[in-house]
Protein backbone atom coordinates (compact mmCIF):
# COMPACT_ATOMS: atom_id res chain seq x y z
CA UNK A 1 0.00 0.00 0.00
CA UNK A 2 1.12 3.51 -0.69
CA UNK A 3 1.09 6.86 1.36
CA UNK A 4 -2.30 7.94 0.32
CA UNK A 5 -3.87 4.43 1.01
CA UNK A 6 -2.37 3.85 4.61
CA UNK A 7 -3.19 7.52 5.17
CA UNK A 8 -7.24 6.58 4.14
CA UNK A 9 -6.90 3.46 6.03
CA UNK A 10 -5.50 5.29 9.81
CA UNK A 11 -8.25 8.26 9.07
CA UNK A 12 -11.02 6.01 8.15
CA UNK A 13 -10.50 3.97 11.56
CA UNK A 14 -10.12 6.93 13.23
CA UNK A 15 -13.53 8.55 11.93
CA UNK A 16 -15.58 5.51 12.72
CA UNK A 17 -14.16 4.77 15.85
CA UNK A 18 -12.76 1.02 14.62
CA UNK A 19 -9.70 -0.86 15.33
CA UNK A 20 -7.31 -1.73 12.99
CA UNK A 21 -4.63 -3.89 12.32
CA UNK A 22 -0.65 -2.63 12.73
CA UNK A 23 0.35 -0.93 8.92
CA UNK A 24 3.46 -1.90 9.58
CA UNK A 25 3.78 -5.40 11.81
CA UNK A 26 7.24 -6.27 10.11
CA UNK A 27 8.98 -2.44 10.64
CA UNK A 28 9.52 -1.68 7.37
CA UNK A 29 8.31 1.62 7.75
CA UNK A 30 10.62 4.80 7.86
CA UNK A 31 9.79 7.40 10.27
CA UNK A 32 9.85 9.85 7.29
CA UNK A 33 6.80 7.94 5.77
CA UNK A 34 4.37 7.62 8.87
CA UNK A 35 4.77 11.51 9.34
CA UNK A 36 3.69 11.41 5.56
CA UNK A 37 0.85 8.76 6.03
CA UNK A 38 -0.01 11.52 9.04
CA UNK A 39 -0.03 14.44 7.53
CA UNK A 40 -1.83 12.88 4.49
CA UNK A 41 -4.32 11.27 6.76
CA UNK A 42 -4.54 15.09 8.40
CA UNK A 43 -5.26 16.70 4.84
CA UNK A 44 -8.66 14.29 4.93
CA UNK A 45 -10.02 15.51 8.46
CA UNK A 46 -9.64 18.77 6.85
CA UNK A 47 -11.58 18.30 3.62
CA UNK A 48 -14.87 16.82 5.50
CA UNK A 49 -14.43 20.41 7.06
CA UNK A 50 -12.18 20.21 10.07
CA UNK A 51 -9.51 22.98 10.89
CA UNK A 52 -6.03 22.89 12.01
CA UNK A 53 -5.47 24.32 15.39
CA UNK A 54 -2.27 22.72 16.62
CA UNK A 55 0.66 20.37 17.21
CA UNK A 56 0.06 17.45 20.18
CA UNK A 57 3.45 16.40 21.59
CA UNK A 58 4.09 12.73 22.45
CA UNK A 59 6.43 10.57 24.86
CA UNK A 60 7.48 13.97 26.61
CA UNK A 61 8.68 12.22 29.57
CA UNK A 62 11.37 9.92 29.81
CA UNK A 63 9.64 6.93 31.22
CA UNK A 64 8.02 6.84 28.33
CA UNK A 65 11.21 7.35 26.11
CA UNK A 66 12.96 4.77 27.98
CA UNK A 67 9.90 2.36 27.98
CA UNK A 68 9.35 3.11 23.94
CA UNK A 69 13.87 2.47 23.08
CA UNK A 70 13.47 6.57 21.58
CA UNK A 71 15.91 9.06 22.27
CA UNK A 72 13.59 11.96 20.88
CA UNK A 73 9.45 13.35 21.38
CA UNK A 74 7.07 12.71 18.46
CA UNK A 75 4.38 15.19 17.53
CA UNK A 76 0.74 14.90 16.18
CA UNK A 77 -1.46 17.83 14.69
CA UNK A 78 -4.69 18.65 15.91
CA UNK A 79 -7.69 19.64 14.42
CA UNK A 80 -11.20 21.51 15.51
CA UNK A 81 -13.23 18.70 15.45
CA UNK A 82 -10.92 17.15 18.24
CA UNK A 83 -11.76 20.05 20.60
CA UNK A 84 -14.38 19.19 23.81
CA UNK A 85 -16.09 22.57 24.89
CA UNK A 86 -14.46 22.61 28.85
CA UNK A 87 -17.31 20.81 31.09
CA UNK A 88 -18.77 19.14 27.64
CA UNK A 89 -19.36 15.70 26.86
CA UNK A 90 -17.16 13.23 24.94
CA UNK A 91 -19.27 11.13 22.98
CA UNK A 92 -17.74 7.74 23.89
CA UNK A 93 -19.23 5.39 21.03
CA UNK A 94 -16.98 7.60 18.42
CA UNK A 95 -13.38 5.94 20.18
CA UNK A 96 -12.09 2.70 20.11
CA UNK A 97 -10.22 2.79 23.71
CA UNK A 98 -9.59 5.77 25.02
CA UNK A 99 -7.20 7.19 27.61
CA UNK A 100 -6.66 10.80 29.05
CA UNK A 101 -3.81 12.26 30.65
CA UNK A 102 -3.13 15.73 31.93
CA UNK A 103 -1.59 18.60 29.75
CA UNK A 104 -0.19 21.82 30.23
CA UNK A 105 -1.78 23.84 26.64
CA UNK A 106 0.35 26.81 25.22
CA UNK A 107 -1.46 29.47 23.02
CA UNK A 108 0.30 30.96 20.72
CA UNK A 109 0.64 34.47 19.86
CA UNK A 110 3.05 34.49 17.06
CA UNK A 111 4.80 31.94 15.05
CA UNK A 112 8.13 30.24 16.32
CA UNK A 113 11.37 30.12 14.55
CA UNK A 114 12.80 25.95 14.25
CA UNK A 115 15.90 27.17 16.35
CA UNK A 116 13.97 29.03 19.17
CA UNK A 117 15.66 29.34 22.71
CA UNK A 118 13.40 28.96 25.84
CA UNK A 119 13.39 32.23 26.37
CA UNK A 120 11.91 32.88 22.13
CA UNK A 121 9.14 30.52 22.53
CA UNK A 122 8.10 32.17 25.53
CA UNK A 123 7.85 35.38 24.35
CA UNK A 124 5.74 33.92 21.44
CA UNK A 125 2.88 32.63 24.34
CA UNK A 126 0.30 34.74 24.75
CA UNK A 127 -1.39 32.26 27.52
CA UNK A 128 -1.68 28.78 28.90
CA UNK A 129 -3.99 26.60 30.72
CA UNK A 130 -4.68 23.19 32.42
CA UNK A 131 -5.92 20.89 29.47
CA UNK A 132 -6.66 17.40 28.82
CA UNK A 133 -5.76 15.17 25.93
CA UNK A 134 -7.79 11.86 24.76
CA UNK A 135 -5.48 9.51 23.19
CA UNK A 136 -7.09 6.50 21.51
CA UNK A 137 -4.82 4.52 19.48
CA UNK A 138 -6.77 2.98 16.24
CA UNK A 139 -4.77 -0.15 16.85
CA UNK A 140 -6.06 -3.52 17.94
CA UNK A 141 -4.83 -3.81 22.01
CA UNK A 142 -2.98 -0.78 21.79
CA UNK A 143 0.16 -2.74 19.89
CA UNK A 144 1.60 -0.70 17.49
CA UNK A 145 5.31 0.06 16.43
CA UNK A 146 6.89 3.87 16.96
CA UNK A 147 6.06 4.55 12.95
CA UNK A 148 2.44 2.84 13.42
CA UNK A 149 1.82 5.14 16.24
CA UNK A 150 3.32 8.55 14.60
CA UNK A 151 1.18 7.31 11.36
CA UNK A 152 -1.63 6.86 13.39
CA UNK A 153 -1.18 10.86 14.88
CA UNK A 154 0.34 10.21 17.68
CA UNK A 155 -2.95 8.72 19.29
CA UNK A 156 -4.24 11.96 18.93
CA UNK A 157 -8.32 11.96 18.91
CA UNK A 158 -9.23 14.73 21.87
CA UNK A 159 -8.76 17.84 23.96
CA UNK A 160 -10.17 20.08 26.35
CA UNK A 161 -8.70 22.94 27.73
CA UNK A 162 -9.46 25.17 30.96
CA UNK A 163 -9.41 28.90 31.00
CA UNK A 164 -6.39 30.60 29.73
CA UNK A 165 -4.07 32.79 32.27
CA UNK A 166 -0.95 35.00 31.51
CA UNK A 167 2.15 32.77 30.81
CA UNK A 168 4.39 35.23 33.61
CA UNK A 169 3.98 32.95 36.04
CA UNK A 170 6.42 29.94 36.70
CA UNK A 171 4.98 27.33 35.17
CA UNK A 172 7.96 24.89 35.27
CA UNK A 173 6.56 22.89 38.32
CA UNK A 174 2.58 23.15 39.26
CA UNK A 175 1.41 20.54 41.09
CA UNK A 176 -2.02 18.81 39.15
CA UNK A 177 -4.31 15.94 40.22
CA UNK A 178 -6.60 14.12 37.53
CA UNK A 179 -9.55 13.08 38.88
CA UNK A 180 -12.45 10.65 37.77
CA UNK A 181 -15.79 11.60 39.32
CA UNK A 182 -14.82 11.70 43.15
CA UNK A 183 -11.87 9.81 42.91
CA UNK A 184 -8.52 11.48 42.60
CA UNK A 185 -6.60 9.41 39.61
CA UNK A 186 -3.15 10.69 39.03
CA UNK A 187 -0.75 12.86 41.09
CA UNK A 188 2.02 14.97 38.90
CA UNK A 189 3.66 18.18 38.48
CA UNK A 190 3.94 20.03 35.26
CA UNK A 191 8.00 19.39 35.36
CA UNK A 192 7.06 15.76 34.17
CA UNK A 193 6.86 17.44 30.81
CA UNK A 194 10.73 17.11 29.76
CA UNK A 195 11.82 19.06 32.93
CA UNK A 196 10.43 21.84 31.90
CA UNK A 197 7.01 22.51 29.66
CA UNK A 198 8.99 25.22 27.47
CA UNK A 199 11.20 22.53 26.22
CA UNK A 200 8.30 20.56 24.78
CA UNK A 201 7.23 23.72 22.81
CA UNK A 202 10.76 24.19 21.66
CA UNK A 203 10.38 21.01 20.11
CA UNK A 204 7.24 21.22 18.81
CA UNK A 205 8.74 24.37 17.08
CA UNK A 206 11.73 22.34 15.87
CA UNK A 207 9.46 19.28 14.70
CA UNK A 208 6.73 21.01 13.03
CA UNK A 209 8.94 23.55 10.86
CA UNK A 210 11.09 20.49 9.28
CA UNK A 211 7.57 19.56 8.20
CA UNK A 212 6.95 22.55 6.57
CA UNK A 213 4.48 23.77 8.74
CA UNK A 214 5.79 26.31 11.30
CA UNK A 215 4.02 26.96 14.65
CA UNK A 216 1.44 29.88 14.16
CA UNK A 217 0.05 32.69 15.90
CA UNK A 218 -3.18 31.05 17.15
CA UNK A 219 -2.76 28.02 17.08
CA UNK A 220 -2.53 25.45 20.63
CA UNK A 221 0.67 23.16 21.69
CA UNK A 222 -0.74 20.31 24.06
CA UNK A 223 2.92 20.11 25.82
CA UNK A 224 2.57 16.32 26.64
CA UNK A 225 1.16 14.05 28.90
CA UNK A 226 2.77 14.99 32.84
CA UNK A 227 1.85 11.58 34.36
CA UNK A 228 0.89 8.11 33.07
CA UNK A 229 -2.81 8.12 30.93
CA UNK A 230 -5.70 6.48 32.18
CA UNK A 231 -8.42 4.44 30.83
CA UNK A 232 -12.03 6.25 30.44
CA UNK A 233 -15.12 4.46 30.95
CA UNK A 234 -18.50 5.35 30.02
CA UNK A 235 -20.81 7.73 32.36
CA UNK A 236 -17.52 9.44 34.07
CA UNK A 237 -16.73 12.79 34.72
CA UNK A 238 -12.64 13.48 34.04
CA UNK A 239 -10.95 16.69 35.35
CA UNK A 240 -7.78 18.23 35.86
CA UNK A 241 -6.98 20.57 38.15
CA UNK A 242 -3.47 22.57 38.10
CA UNK A 243 -1.80 24.43 40.99
CA UNK A 244 -2.87 28.16 39.97
CA UNK A 245 -4.58 27.47 36.83
CA UNK A 246 -7.70 26.19 38.10
CA UNK A 247 -9.50 23.08 36.46
CA UNK A 248 -11.29 21.65 33.25
CA UNK A 249 -12.98 18.43 32.55
CA UNK A 250 -15.68 16.37 30.10
CA UNK A 251 -18.56 14.03 30.68
CA UNK A 252 -18.22 10.97 29.26
CA UNK A 253 -21.63 9.55 27.44
CA UNK A 254 -23.10 6.75 29.36
O1 LIG B 1 2.35 10.84 24.67
C1 LIG B 1 1.48 10.82 23.79
O2 LIG B 1 0.50 11.61 23.75
C2 LIG B 1 1.65 9.83 22.67
C3 LIG B 1 0.72 8.73 22.86
C4 LIG B 1 0.94 7.70 21.82
C5 LIG B 1 0.97 6.33 22.36
C6 LIG B 1 -0.25 5.93 23.10
O3 LIG B 1 -1.33 5.90 22.51
O4 LIG B 1 -0.09 5.61 24.26
MG1 LIG C 1 -0.56 13.53 25.26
Amino acid sequence: MNINDLARKVDSAAHEGRAIAQIDPQGKLSMDDAYAIQSAAMQLRLARGARRTGVKMGFTSRAKMVQMGIDDVIWGRLSSDMLIEDGGTLDFSRFVHPRVEPELAFMLKRPIAPDATLMEALAAVEAIAPALEVIDSRYEDFKFSLPDVVADNASSSGYVIGAWHDPKCDFSNLGLVMSMDDALIQIGSTAAILGHPLRSLVAAARLSASAGEPLQAGWVVLAGGATPAEWIKRGQYVSVEMEGLGRTGFHVSA
